[in-house]
């Protein structure tokens, strides 16, 4: 890397001592632009294939580009509420996305981030700052929470946010819930101009507050999906990519590209340059739906070298861009490849260069960093991400990580809190995560392992720090929900045409604690087609002889049967035709049961009830195990092939 020391003066140097900073009268403005769901390879100067991003380039080729800088989550509202608060999301219980307060109180997470915690904005308040946020809040406020604390009440002397926020918002969409909410003046418009409006916000207040100092965060909502650009915009990339998601991916940032210039430009014209410290970064990786991978498809954004994208702990989920500009502080067109800093590092960092005492964070003060020295970080860094917190997952099944992870210098620790899944990489010769080390290096990822628990103690979060580490299993993608599900993979094939293999032996297995919860009046439906090479055998089954359903063919028969409290009942198709067959399974709320094969209902049963337990053993697909619900001795076991498999039941 090049040696950016050599363009440090001695006064900088001697300027970067916190007392002296501190005693500074010159005190920098703070511009903090932390952009929505953008990869690591999303701008142009972290390596974009296709689009230019000559705006946010600018500031790299004018400041410190830093390319192992992380997010403390994968996910918007916990990476927000650590940037905010230089502390680890865990602490205060946001662990994933806020939503409704049900499923907040499903997940076992506050409704908002805590008055209490500590805030860069209002440490930069009290030390004389004009402070103000513009743009995507995310951390209380929105859905049905309406007690959530404003923005101002965090240290904000002023703010505009979006639907997931209270006090002054721009929504986009007439009929959001956050219209009844009150708290605050609510204006509207199109989803394309919104970013647009927080950078003129942005811009009235860094020009109305050129005089004093002042710390102003802009976080738009671009570049997280749907990616809605301006009218026939994105028509200019249909020759470029075939993939219509691609192309109004890529108008979004080429629009938010724009507008991070009229920030530039703004500080450059007021003559504040070399008074204003500009960040760049991100929330988190980028999107990964499993819509985007049907039919052969793919999730726009770009995520580099590295695997893994949004909701997962893999590099791709949590590293992202980072740069910072301060003309004639910050040496320009410094890449610093060596030094790691993360999102709780920001408030210290901030803190430090305002002279802003910032003590008992999790993050520490890296602005030596930022100043171009770059310097090994202090101690490691941990994620939790995942069950029983997180329900969203990425929607290619490889990208689905381990719920804990830690850094600790080059290395990186992955594994769930009972040490299955467990990967080890040394992310300087491997930044990909391509050769899990767990088996060269036992030592070490025990070592790792130890201190995820230490923290993990610390963070009020279950993990056992000495269960034995295990590599990670086969794994197949099921549908559930709508998520990509990975179930154990005991010796399944892919069959061509989104299938699996089965060989009358082989099955696919969900974990107890993931299989559908359908205890109470709840329904659920399986759907697919299959192409059996026997007369018997089970598609799906969940639960034993006293509570579950079981689909499987009996004596040429396509059967779906439920035991409730030992009682059973079925329905059953007419004798099959060879070759291939839909079905659709439907257990209602009240217990009873529709079975339609190719489209056509076979048979219905009356109900028996609402489960009044969860089934006692896993799902399982392409075999009963253990314990047969239906008429038959287990195991029990499919020949054939099953398509598109599709698994629904009621939350
Ligand atoms: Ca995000
Ligand atoms: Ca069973």
């Amino acid at each position: 890397m090049t040696k950016p020391c050599l363009f440090l003066s001695a006064w900088l140097i001697a300027a970067l001592a916190p007392a002296n900073l501190a005693r500074s009268k010159d005190r920098p403005n703070i511009v903090f632009i932390f952009i929505d769901d953008m990869g690591f390879a999303d701008p142009g100067c972290f390596g974009n294939p296709v689009v230019k991003t000559p705006r946010i380039d600018q500031l790299a080729t004018e400041g410190i580009k830093l390319t192992n800088f992380y997010v403390n989550s994968p996910i918007c509202s916990p990476s927000r509420v650590a940037v905010t608060t230089g502390q680890y999301p865990a602490r205060w219980k946001i662990y994933s996305y806020l939503n409704s307060r049900a499923g907040n109180a499903s997940r076992g997470m506050n409704n908002y981030l805590s008055i209490e915690a500590p805030t860069t904005a209002r440490k930069l308040h009290a030390a004389g700052y004009a402070t103000a946020h513009f743009g995507k809040w995310h951390m209380g406020g929105g859905r049905d929470v309406d007690d959530a604390p404003l923005p101002t009440e965090y240290g904000f002397d002023e703010s505009r946010v979006a639907f997931e926020g209270l006090g002054d918002r721009i929504l986009t969409n007439p009929k959001n819930s956050s219209l009844k909410l009150g708290h605050g003046k609510i204006t509207f418009c199109q989803r394309w101009e919104k970013t647009e409006r927080y950078t003129d916000l942005a811009i009235n207040f860094i020009k109305r507050n050129r005089g004093r100092p002042f710390y102003v965060r802009l976080f738009p909502n671009d570049v997280h999906d749907p990616h809605v650009p301006k009218p026939d915009s994105w028509k200019k990339w249909e020759g470029i990519t075939d993939n219509p998601y691609e192309q109004r991916f890529f108008a979004v940032l080429e629009a938010l590209d724009v507008q991070i210039g009229r920030v530039i430009d703004t500080i450059d014209d007021l003559g504040l340059s070399e008074r204003t410290l500009i960040v760049f970064t991100s929330d988190n990786g980028p999107t990964d739906w499993p819509k985007y991978y049907r039919n052969g498809g793919y999730p726009p954004g770009f995520t580099g070298p590295f695997f893994g994208r949004k909701w997962s702990l893999f590099e791709g989920g949590i590293h992202v861009p980072f740069i910072a500009r301060w003309k004639g502080t910050i040496p320009a067109g410094v890449t610093d490849n060596s030094s790691l800093m993360s999102g709780i590092d920001l408030s210290p960092t901030f803190c430090a260069i305002a002279g802003v005492a910032a003590p008992g964070l999790d993050g520490v003060d890296r602005s030596s960093v930022l100043l171009g020295i770059p310097s090994e970080y202090p101690k490691a860094v941990f994620w939790q991400y995942g069950a029983p917190h997180a329900v969203l997952k990425p929607g290619k099944l490889e990208y689905q990580s381990p719920s804990f992870a830690v850094r600790h210098g080059e290395w990186k620790l992955l594994a769930n809190p009972d040490g299955s899944d467990a990967r080890l990489f040394h992310l300087t010769e491997d930044p990909g995560e391509k050769i899990n080390l767990l088996s060269a290096h036992p030592e070490r990822a025990r070592q790792l392992q130890a201190k995820i628990e230490g923290w993990a103690a610390g963070a009020g979060l279950a993990f056992d720090g000495r269960a034995p580490l295990s590599p990670p299993r086969p794994r197949a993608p099921v549908s559930i929900n709508g998520q990509i599900v990975g179930f154990t993979n005991q010796g399944v094939t892919p069959a061509p045409g989104n299938g699996w293999k089965f060989d009358g032996k082989s099955s696919l297995a969900l974990d107890r604690s993931l299989s559908p919860d359908v205890a109470g009046k709840k329904w659920i439906r399986i759907v697919g087609a299959f192409e059996a090479e026997s007369d018997n055998g089970v598609l799906a089954a969940q639960g034993g002889n006293r509570t579950g359903y079981t689909l499987y063919l009996q004596k040429g028969k396509l059967v779906f049967a439920q035991r409730a409290e030992g009682r059973r009942t079925e329905v059953s198709s007419p004798p099959l035709s060879p070759g291939a067959h839909t079905f659709d399974a439907f257990r209602h709320p009240d217990g009873g049961l529709t079975l339609k094969l190719d489209g056509r209902e076979v048979g219905r049963a009356k109900g028996t009830g609402p489960f009044p337990s969860n089934p006692g053993d896993s799902m399982e697909i392409g075999a009963d195990l253990i314990q047969p619900v239906g008429d038959y001795q287990s195991p029990n076991s499919f020949r054939g092939v099953i398509r598109d498999l599709k698994i629904t039941y009621q939350k």
